[in-house]
C-alpha cells in the first residue's frame, strides 16, 4: 500500500505526492505541522495542509527571496525576515559578507525545532552567530521598529490563520517605518493562476507607501501553479537598475546576475494584474 498526499489548491484543483513516512503530525499553538518523507522531493514540511519546502526545490524560493534585495541593496548590514522559521531565507543571507546580523522573527517554535531536526541543510544556519532567531510574533516585532533595518524578508504563510495579517496596508506601512530611509523589502506575494487578486491589492497597497514597487516570479514546482510571485518595495534602491558590478560571487542554484532581471519579465497575464 502506498501512502499519498494531497494538498487541495483550490476547491477543484490539487498537487498529490507519494508519502514514504510520516516524522511528525501536530496541531502546534498555532497550525497544524506535518513533516513527512516524499518519494520525488525528499523531505517536506506542510503547515495547515499547504507545502511549505521541500529539499529538492526549496533552493528556488529561498534564493529568490533572499538574493533580489540583497543585491538591490548598496550595502546591507542589518536584515530582518519574518517567518522562515525554517531557515531557508537566513541561509540565503548570509551569503552576502556585508551583513552583520539578520534576524528571524518566527511565530511559532515548533516549525524551528522540527526544521532543524528534519531539514538540516535548510535549517543549519540558525546557530550561526551572525543571525538572532526570535520565537515572536513578526506583526508586532515589525510595529515596535522603526529604523532599523535595510532589508526586511517576509516569508509567510498563506494570508489564511496566523499569516493573514501580514499581507495588509498596514502591516507595509509598519514595514515602512521599520526600515532605514534606503531600505527595500520583500514579501512572497502567491500566483498569478488562482489568487491574481492578491497581487494586484499587495501590488496597489505597496505603491501608496513605498516609491519603488515590482513584482518578480520563480518557478517552484511543489506551489500552486508552479509560477510564484514576490513583490518588492522599496525607498530608494530600484531592483532593476543594479551595478553589474555589485553582483559579488555567491555559490547558488537558481539565482544568477541575468536572472535576477530577467525575474521581472512578466508573462503578459501578469502584468495586467499589476
Ligand atoms: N512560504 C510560502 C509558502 C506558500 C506556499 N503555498 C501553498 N503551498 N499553498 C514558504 C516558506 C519557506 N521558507
Amino acid at each position: 500500500m502506498s501512502i499519498w498526499f494531497t494538498e487541495k489548491q483550490t476547491e477543484n484543483f490539487g498537487i498529490t505526492m507519494k508519502i514514504n513516512k510520516t516524522y511528525v503530525s501536530e496541531q502546534t499553538e498555532f497550525q497544524k505541522l506535518d513533516m513527512v518523507e516524499t518519494e520525488e522531493f525528499g523531505n517536506m514540511l506542510i503547515l495547515d495542509g499547504m507545502v511549505m519546502t521541500t529539499q529538492k526545490d526549496e533552493f528556488v524560493y529561498h534564493e529568490m527571496v533572499a538574493h533580489v534585495p540583497l543585491f538591490t541593496h548598496p550595502n546591507p548590514k542589518h536584515v530582518l525576515v519574518v517567518g522562515g522559521g525554517d531557515g531557508g531565507v537566513i541561509r540565503e543571507v548570509l551569503k552576502h559578507p556585508s551583513v552583520e546580523k539578520a534576524v528571524l522573527v518566527e511565530i511559532d517554535g515548533k516549525v524551528i525545532e522540527y526544521s532543524k531536526q528534519y531539514l538540516p541543510e535548510i535549517a543549519g544556519d540558525l546557530e550561526n552567530p551572525r543571525v538572532e532567531v526570535k520565537v515572536d510574533d513578526g506583526f508586532m516585532h515589525i510595529a515596535t521598529s522603526e529604523n532599523e533595518y535595510d532589508v526586511i524578508m517576509v516569508d509567510s504563510t498563506e494570508p489564511v490563520g496566523p499569516a493573514a495579517k501580514l499581507f495588509e496596508k498596514g502591516f507595509y506601512e509598519g514595514i515602512s517605518k521599520a526600515l532605514k530611509e534606503d531600505g527595500i523589502f520583500v514579501a512572497q506575494t502567491d500566483n498569478p493562476w488562482f489568487t491574481p487578486e492578491l497581487i494586484t491589492q499587495v501590488f496597489s497597497d505597496v505603491s501608496e507607501i513605498f516609491p519603488i514597487t515590482r513584482l518578480y516570479t520563480a518557478n517552484i514546482p511543489t506551489y500552486p501553479s508552479g509560477l510564484w510571485t514576490f513583490t518588492i518595495g522599496s525607498k530608494k534602491h530600484d531592483p532593476l537598475e543594479v551595478p553589474a558590478e555589485r553582483f559579488h560571487d555567491i555559490e547558488t542554484k537558481y539565482w544568477t546576475p541575468q536572472l535576477h532581471t530577467a525575474a521581472f519579465a512578466l508573462p503578459k497575464f501578469v502584468s495586467d494584474l499589476i
